[in-house]
């Protein structure tokens, strides 16, 4: 063999090798993700809320990076998930406690320009749907009756009206143009299973940050307490 056609071969062996271990590993990180379901059918390596994941996400994340969106062909059925905080019915003069401000009824949460996007819900537990959602940007919202100063801090937390169930939001995602403060769900107003009367529509996070019938937001630059989190989930929870 002459040396140039040694070369290629040791080359093209060398990259079949190469190729042989990705697909190895690739094909182990799947196996070990498959193999690793807790008893809430959540995989293991998504649990353990571990400070380098929210770096990694974090440095993935960019403000402009837009959720995927789709067509109403394929907005299928809602499914109901998680009553955290949902007892009884909402209040009848519900108004979202913004701290540090005036509270805010629906009546001017619905004056803020509407913004309707189809994507899609995923639940960690691995089930997924998709919906048409309508409500104002929690940007507008921010900007509008927040205090001042208020967007430039680095997180913000919601939680329920009885604060029974609480997230918090790395100012970037709350921020995101397609993170809504919804108040329609395909194209009818939210039932209370699905957070009446406003809920936090967030697509580029998983269903568990996304709070349902919200009572207070707060902005902070100390992270917020977050109810998963706290039990063990990323506190992140993006994908
Ligand atoms: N108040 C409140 N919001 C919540 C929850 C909850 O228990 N209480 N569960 C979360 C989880 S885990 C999911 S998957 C979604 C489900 O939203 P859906 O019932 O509208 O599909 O709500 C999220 N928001
Ligand atoms: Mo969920």
């Amino acid at each position: 063999m002459k040396a140039t056609d040694q070369e290629i071969s040791r080359r093209t062996r060398r990259s079949f090798l190469t190729g042989g271990i990705a697909a190895a590993a690739g094909f182990g990180t799947w196996y070990w993700i498959r193999n690793s379901f807790d008893d809430n059918g959540i995989p293991r390596p998504l649990r353990r809320a571990e400070e380098a994941d929210d770096v990694f996400s974090r440095a993935l994340f960019s403000e402009t990076r837009l959720a995927k969106t789709f067509d109403a062909a394929d907005i299928g059925e809602a499914r109901v998930n998680g009553k955290i905080g949902l007892d009884g019915e909402p209040n009848s003069d519900w108004k979202l406690i913004v701290e540090g401000a005036s509270p805010v009824s629906l009546d001017q949460i619905k004056a803020l320009p509407k913004v309707e996007h189809i994507t899609q819900f995923k639940c960690i537990e691995g089930w997924n749907y998709i919906m048409k959602w309508g409500g104002a940007r929690f940007s507008d919202l921010a900007r509008a009756h927040a205090p001042s100063g208020a967007i430039e801090k680095r997180w913000a937390g919601l939680e329920t009206p009885d604060g029974e169930y609480y997230v918090g939001l790395d100012r970037a995602s709350a921020m995101h143009p397609q993170t809504l403060l919804a108040y329609e769900m395909n194209g009818l107003p939210l039932t209370n299973d699905h957070g009446a009367p406003l809920r936090l529509m967030i697509p580029v996070k998983y269903g568990i940050k996304n709070l349902k019938r919200i009572g207070k937001i707060t902005f902070s630059d100390s992270r917020p307490r977050d109810y998963w989190a706290e039990n063990g989930y990323d506190y992140d929870s993006g994908f």
